[in-house]
C-alpha cells in the first residue's frame, strides 16, 4: 500500500454454486476480514440466483461485502484471487460452476481499464445478482437494478459479519 493512500468503500462481489455455496461464501467474508489494511464493514443479504451464461449449471448463492480499504484495486484483485485459491476453486469449464467467485466491483470512484482488471466491473450493471445485493448496501443502486431482478430470489440464509 503506498504511504498515505486514503481509505474508501469498496464493494466485491461473492458467488459460489458448487459444494457447501453459504460455506464458501462465509469463507470470502472471513478471509476478507482478516485481511491487512481491510476493514469489512457490512454483508448484503444471500440470493439465490438463477446463473447468467456459460453452459447449463447449478444456480448461484450470491451477495455483496462492502470493505473500507485504501488497498489499490490491484491489491484487491490480488486478495479476491487468494481468496479464490484459499476455497480451492474448481473450474474446468470456462463460465462453468466455481466453488468460489469473487469480483472486485467498486473501489470509490477509481475506474481502472486493464487486460485483466476493469473497475467499475464492466458487467455489473446488467447483473441483477450483483446489483440486488449491491442496492441492500447502497441504496442509491436501487433505482438501477436491471429488469431480470425476478431471477435473484431472497434466501433465509445469512453471512456472519465479523466484529
Ligand atoms: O461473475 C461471477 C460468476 N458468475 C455468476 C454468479 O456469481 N451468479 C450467477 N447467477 N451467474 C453467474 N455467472 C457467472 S460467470
Amino acid at each position: 500500500m503506498s504511504p498515505g493512500a486514503a481509505t474508501r468503500r469498496a464493494y466485491l462481489g461473492i458467488g459460489s454454486n458448487l459444494g457447501d455455496r453459504l460455506q464458501y461464501l462465509q469463507l470470502a467474508v472471513d478471509d476478507l476480514a482478516a485481511a491487512d489494511g481491510v476493514d469489512v464493514v457490512a454483508v448484503s443479504p444471500v440470493y439465490e440466483t438463477a446463473p447468467v451464461g456459460g453452459p447449463e449449471q447449478p444456480d448461484y448463492l450470491n451477495a455483496v461485502v462492502a470493505v473500507d480499504t485504501a488497498r489499490s484495486p490491484r491489491a484487491l484483485l490480488d486478495l479476491a484471487h487468494a481468496i479464490e485459491a484459499h476455497a480451492v476453486r474448481v473450474r474446468t469449464v470456462r463460465w462453468g460452476p466455481r466453488t468460489l467467485d469473487v469480483d472486485v466491483l467498486l473501489v470509490g470512484d477509481e475506474r481502472v481499464d486493464e487486460p485483466d482488471l476493469v473497475v467499475p466491473h464492466p458487467r455489473m450493471t446488467e447483473r441483477a445478482f450483483v446489483v440486488v445485493p449491491l442496492a441492500d448496501l447502497d441504496p442509491a443502486w436501487k433505482a438501477r437494478v436491471p429488469v431480470d431482478a425476478a431471477s435473484v430470489r431472497p434466501t433465509r440464509l445469512a453471512l456472519t459479519s465479523p466484529e
